[in-house]
């Protein structure tokens, strides 16, 4: 059954992946679509440790891989998301730009912690932890995120995001505090597209056994509520409370046994649902991308027409302050030119209301740029992007004939998205 699942699966996506890399205008999408593709390949599963700030999320995570190589505390620490992997022990950071860094475990806590790199300062995108843990033996990938709703706004985005990429969440309560409102908001947002939901309930060296029993029971209640379960339901008995200590290391054991349990017996299951439901949110934001276009071809001449003036004025200007050519030294202007692509999206997605896609490739970040190579390839993605939107836009196109056609074909497309959609439902349910 779950074979047979799998394999549709595999072929469903790849078919939406080819549709999309047929349309411009669904790039973002089309290459999303390849990594979950990939990830059905390579069959391994993500759990995020996901919580409010402070519940000890690092401290369990430190606990699980036996070391202490990523920092916490009382005050909110964990600014960067790391993710750990099965390997002989290396670490690397990955910056927003596009470059990376080998860097000592041990030195980690510089990149990772708020303090150490507060408003991330060092434009740090991601951690990287390959270490030889039992629990990640069997292609498991374990995932630490910022605490949800802590002041560092950006934080509680990357956790959000996190929960979308991953198939299986750690959500992390501590008896010290009752669910609060932030908790429950950020479970309803993320429990459409979390593959599986694991409740790990940690500090509970901190309390005895019979408010334990009245803490358990009291978020069994609440998350049933949370997740729309009916009590006394096979689904509301497999919500799994597990209570730990991540300070005395009480129940680690425990937790990593009932993941490691579903993982071998339902990794399959869970990689199914989990892959749908990603395919699904992938299929509505491309709708709405298309839509958000659809309402651009159909602007008022003079609005239309002033917006891709500014477009053109803003590229205009960006190639007039174009570096001198000269044949310096070689040096890091990749990482630079991925910056400048990220602006020129953010510019398109300001003018036009749609997601313009560059792909930033981190194997290339690192190598070497002359200053003419850097100004040769910038004015290239200046004069690439112009050209694109003038023809996805249709621009200078007067034609009414042509742009009703266009749109016609995206109604076509959108029929598609929907056939596609109630394919993924149909798994999932
Ligand atoms: N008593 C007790 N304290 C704990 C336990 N686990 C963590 N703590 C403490 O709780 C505080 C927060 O721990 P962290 O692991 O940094 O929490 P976090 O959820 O990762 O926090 P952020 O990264 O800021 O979101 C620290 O002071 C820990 O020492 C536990 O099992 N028992
Ligand atoms: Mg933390």
């Amino acid at each position: 059954m779950n074979t047979q699942t799998t394999t549709q699966i595999q072929k469903t996506t790849k078919s939406v992946q080819q549709l999309f890399e047929q349309y411009e205008l669904c790039r973002l999408q089309a290459n999303q679509i390849g990594t979950l593709v990939q990830k059905l390949e390579r069959q391994e599963v993500t759990i995020a440790v996901i919580g409010q700030f402070k519940r000890g999320k690092t401290s369990m995570v430190n606990s699980i891989l036996g070391n202490k190589y990523l920092p916490v505390g009382i005050v909110p620490i964990t600014s960067a998301v790391t993710r750990i992997t099965y390997g002989p022990d290396r670490s690397t950071v990955y910056f927003q730009n596009g470059l990376r860094e080998e860097v000592p475990a041990g030195e980690l806590h510089e990149y990772i912690s708020e303090q150490e790199n507060p408003d991330n300062i060092r434009g740090v995108a991601e951690v990287e932890l390959h270490t030889e843990s039992e629990f990640l033996k069997d292609g498991l990938v374990l995932v630490d995120t910022p605490g949800v709703g802590s002041v560092h706004e950006n934080n509680s985005k990357s956790a959000y995001e996190f929960a979308r990429e991953s198939d299986g969440v750690i959500f992390m309560l501590s008896v010290d505090s009752p669910i609060n409102q932030i908790e429950i908001d950020f479970l309803k947002k993320v429990k459409q597209f979390a593959g599986k939901f694991y409740f790990a309930v940690n500090k509970i060296d901190t309390i005895d056994e019979e408010e334990l029993e009245q803490f358990l029971a009291y978020c069994n209640t609440l998350i049933c509520g949370i997740l729309e379960l009916e009590p006394g339901s096979e689904e509301a008995e497999a919500v799994k409370l597990i209570p730990i200590s991540a300070k005395k290391g009480t129940g680690i054991e425990k937790l990593t046994e009932v993941i490691r349990e579903d993982l071998l017996y339902r990794a399959a299951e869970i990689m199914n649902q989990s892959v749908s439901h990603k395919m699904i949110e992938i299929l509505k934001n491309t709708k709405a991308q298309i839509r958000s276009y659809r309402e651009v071809l159909k602007m008022a001449p003079n609005v239309f027409h002033s917006r891709f003036k500014e477009i053109h004025t803003f590229l205009e200007q960006k190639q007039e302050q174009l570096p001198a050519p000269e044949d310096g030294t070689p040096t890091f202007l990749r990482a630079k030119l991925n910056e400048e692509k990220l602006l020129l999206s953010a510019k398109v997605r300001e003018l036009f209301g749609i997601e313009y896609f560059y792909y930033v490739d981190r194997d290339d970040a690192a190598e070497l740029l002359t200053a003419t190579q850097y100004r040769d390839e910038l004015k290239a993605t200046y004069l690439e992007l112009e050209k694109t939107l003038d023809a996805i836009f249709m621009y200078k196109e007067e034609n009414a004939y042509t742009v009703a056609r266009r749109i016609e074909d995206l109604n076509i497309l959108m029929h598609q998205i929907d056939k596609y959609g109630r394919k993924y439902e149909r798994i999932i349910h």
